[in-house]
């Protein structure tokens, strides 16, 4: 009887652990017997292409284009929704600020001004 009782004990044992170790959901890890958020933008720095920024969330992520690049954020991606954050060309769209009498020059993730007569100005 007391090596049934053992047995069940030991069985139970590993039982719990079994599922201890599998019940984390995907996204999370298990450290010192607790399901636990992992940072996918710590650990994988490269996970969301160059031009977009990691965001961690509890048991997930997502990536956002920076500024300059569409689409524009906030829109929200995984690598998984195969977006590609693409450089805006402001002076073509027409969202850029130079003035009159100046020329619009696309960057990437931006754009300038330049303006050959202005020195008349000065
Ligand atoms: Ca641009």
């Amino acid at each position: 009887m007391r090596h049934m009782y053992l047995s069940l004990v030991l069985l139970l044992a590993l039982t719990e652990n079994i599922l201890m170790n599998t019940v984390c959901r995907s996204g999370e890890k298990m450290r010192r017997g607790k399901c636990e958020d992992e940072n996918e933008c710590e650990i994988q720095p490269s996970i969301c292409e160059r031009n977009a920024a990691c965001f961690n969330t509890a048991g997930s992520y997502f990536c956002q284009c920076h500024e300059g690049f569409t689409p524009p954020s906030p829109h929200n991606f995984t690598p998984a929704d195969g977006i590609v954050c693409q450089d805006i060309n402001e002076c073509l769209v027409g969202s850029d600020d130079c003035g009159p009498n100046t020329t619009c020059n696309n960057t990437v993730g931006g754009y300038n001004c330049t303006c050959a007569h202005c020195k008349k100005f000065l």
